[in-house]
């Protein structure tokens, strides 16, 4: 096995536990002795052992003298698990390769010290991928709120629904079970009160095993988040359901009623008080930090277009997906993705970078990052 192939398992590693690990960085290590794989490991949820821990005991005493390939720099501090600096040192491993740095000002850079003083030879050798993964958990540590992705569809004239509200369905299949692998990889997925309204979604991961991509550890789901100001949501709704609820969190209003408070705990669902903006709706700043005290690390934002307004005007969206479907509705009563900004200059219009598109059958997909 070549360095590049090494890596690329080191990758496929951190991936296999995306949305599992929050709120520590996903990481996958490779550990190679003569050119073969004696070791794979990956972050292990809170508060077991790291990547590279594992790693090194499926390897054994066939670590000494190898080569240990890893996704994130290893980390030189104890804070919930002894410093994986030392562990790799106590092995013997003769070469660290590295493909991103750590965020963590307490590891950024001192890891790869520590592995050098100790005669390690360590190669840094960024991967775009491998900083993409652990882009949530620079967030969170950089600004101290989620990673937060913002997904719609849409139709060629920039609706997201009938008139009446019907969205079902705007994108293909394909593009929709992209979506659930999308869901399958981060810690919440939040709407707005009026799309868990009208839409009535369950915003759970379906994904037939065989669309899976990629062999991903088990885990109970995405906690699925209701942002409603008056709290007011009929207990029919299938977030609210008793097989969902446990994972819905809602929340509401510094100002709603004790009396609704209590009716959406009673049906098992966890009820946060935000305090109000200015607008008097829920501070979307503050709920994000609470959701980062409460450990999500990756937000997926589903809509509706107020939220996605708001959060857009706060300038907390972090990464855009959109599919764009081969369908025209016409009719300007029809909901756009995201509203409340005026912009008199396109010129002035806030630009993606980092653009990737793909086709999925006949609807185009467009991701990017937002400068900031
Ligand atoms: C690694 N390998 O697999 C991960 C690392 O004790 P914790 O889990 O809170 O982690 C402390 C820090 O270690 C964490 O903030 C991050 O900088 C790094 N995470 N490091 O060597 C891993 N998950
Ligand atoms: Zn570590």
């Amino acid at each position: 096995m070549d360095n590049h192939a090494a890596m690329q398992l080191a990758i496929a590693c951190a991936r296999s536990v995306e949305g599992r690990t929050s709120p520590r960085p996903p990481v996958g290590a490779v550990v190679v002795q003569d050119g073969t794989v004696v070791g794979t490991g990956a972050t292990s949820p809170p508060y077991g052992p790291h990547a590279e821990v594992h790693a090194l005991n499926a390897a054994g005493s066939a670590a000494y003298g190898a080569d240990l390939y890893v996704t994130l720099e290893p980390c030189c501090i104890t804070v919930h698990t002894p410093p994986c600096t030392d562990a790799i040192i106590q092995a013997g491993i003769r070469r660290v390769f590295i493909a991103a740095l750590d965020p963590n000002p307490r590891v950024y850079q001192q890891g790869v010290e520590l592995l050098r003083q100790a005669g390690i030879e360590v190669f840094i050798e960024v991967e775009e991928v491998a900083t993409d993964i652990i882009r949530p958990f620079a967030t969170l540590i950089k600004k101290g709120r989620p990673y937060v992705t913002a997904k719609w569809a849409m139709t060629l004239d920039g609706k997201i629904a009938t008139a009446s509200g019907d969205a079902r369905w705007i994108s293909g299949e394909r593009s929709r079970l992209w979506v659930h692998q999308l869901r399958d990889r981060v810690d919440a997925i939040m709407v707005g009160a009026h799309t868990a309204l009208v839409d009535d979604p369950q915003l759970t991961v379906r994904l037939p095993v065989e669309e899976q991509g990629l062999v991903r550890q088990p885990r109970s789901g995405p906690i699925r988040v209701v942002v409603s100001t008056n709290g007011e949501l009929p207990s029919s709704l299938r977030l609210l359901q008793p097989d969902l609820a446990s994972g819905t969190w809602v929340l509401v209003g510094e100002t709603c009623m004790l009396t609704q408070q209590q009716v959406l705990s009673s049906l098992g669902v966890t009820v946060i008080p935000v305090p109000l903006n200015e607008q008097g709706k829920v501070d979307i700043e503050v709920a994000l930090s609470t959701l980062a005290q409460r450990g999500i690390m990756h937000l997926l934002i589903e809509g509706g277009a107020q939220l996605l307004g708001s959060a857009f005007r706060q300038q907390v969206i972090d990464h855009v997906a959109v599919f764009i479907a081969p369908k025209i509705l016409g009719d300007a009563a029809a909901p756009s993705p995201l509203i409340g900004s005026s912009v008199t200059w396109m010129q002035d219009a806030t630009r993606l970078h980092s653009i990737q598109s793909h086709l999925f059958d006949e609807d185009i997909l467009l991701e990017g990052e937002f400068y900031h």
